[in-house]
């Protein structure tokens, strides 16, 4: 019988653009995160994207041992994919944001290919149902909002990286960012095959639609040609449909808290875990099945 298609399944825990007020199942603690992360492991997530933070007060963090606790704990519990991120949180340095990558050398990290305005928004429409508090919960987290990623960041994360070996996890919030991404590979910063993450829905870059995700699509074929492995990162309310949509064209998914913090339309979401059951569900229904960790290992050529 033939091997049905797989979907790598990625879930991306706590992030740093959501906060501890918006939603009390979003982990801060290292006991949270660690445990959210591992149920989510175990609902069918082969790769996790990482953030941490401080313990006091939920706060982005990027100080190394803020991952220690909780990184130990996952990786005695499953046998998932640990994706460091190097985004970090807006106001960092990349030198700051590259740390843990370093220290850790997990197999995989995100590199995000552009600067750009970074937030979301109360009237953007995958709020629409949330009840925002512009003090409390945009301005706490926008104000000074440039994401910024130049291409000499870039250079100096590809190089001060290079010698872990680790994948890149290629954000890519517009169509501009593919082209970033090959004119990086053109120079030697990066070698194919490459994994792109669309990253969709963020204010600042293309928003989330079926259009744009078929736009973003033909123009990595174009680019890369058969040189690349994809996922979608749809921010918000989309993040469940654009995923399955996503799944049906070829792509694997990323869901979790850090991109949205509910489950269906209005109704937040009790964990993590719940998002990659409800994806895993919605993928497997439609004929795929889920890459275990060492099926994604493969997919993406990770050094193991
Ligand atoms: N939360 C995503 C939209 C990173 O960690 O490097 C952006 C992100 C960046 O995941
Ligand atoms: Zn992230």
């Amino acid at each position: 019988m033939a091997k049905k298609p797989r979907t790598i399944i990625t879930c991306a825990i706590t992030g740093a653009i959501h906060t501890p007020t918006m939603s009390d199942a979003l982990p801060w603690t290292y006991d949270d995160i660690a445990a959210q992360a591992v149920e989510a492991a175990e609902a069918g997530a082969s790769i996790l994207h990482l953030h941490a933070r401080n313990p006091e007060n939920g706060a982005p963090s990027v100080d190394p041992e803020d991952f220690t606790p909780f990184l130990g704990r996952i990786k005695q519990a499953t046998d998932a994919v640990v994706n460091i991120s190097t985004g970090g949180s807006l106001t960092l340095s990349i030198q700051d944001r590259i740390r843990p990558t370093m220290l850790f050398s997990p197999e995989m990290c995100s590199m995000n290919m552009g600067s750009m305005n970074f937030s979301f928004h109360p009237l953007a429409k995958r709020y629409d149902d949330w009840k925002f508090d512009w003090e409390r919960d945009y301005v706490a987290n926008s104000d000074g909002n440039i994401f910024r990623n130049t291409f000499r960041d870039i250079e100096e994360a590809a190089t001060t990286l290079a010698p872990h070996q680790v994948k890149f996890e290629h954000e890519c919030y517009d169509v501009g960012h593919l082209y970033n991404l090959k004119f990086c590979m053109d120079i030697g910063l990066f070698k194919a095959p490459i994994f792109i993450q669309f990253v969709m829905g963020i204010l600042g870059g293309i928003g989330a639609d079926i259009d744009n995700l078929v736009f973003m699509k033909k123009t990595a074929d174009k680019l890369f040609g058969d040189d690349y492995r994809w996922s979608i990162l749809a921010a918000g309310a989309a993040q469940i449909p654009l995923a399955v949509t996503a799944s049906q064209m070829g792509g694997n998914v990323r869901v979790g808290l850090e991109d949205s913090l509910f489950i269906s339309r209005g109704v937040l979401a009790d964990s993590n875990a719940q998002q990659v059951r409800k994806i895993r569900q919605l993928v497997e229904d439609l004929g795929h099945e889920v890459a275990s960790p060492d099926e994604a290992r493969e997919i993406l050529g990770l050094k193991g």
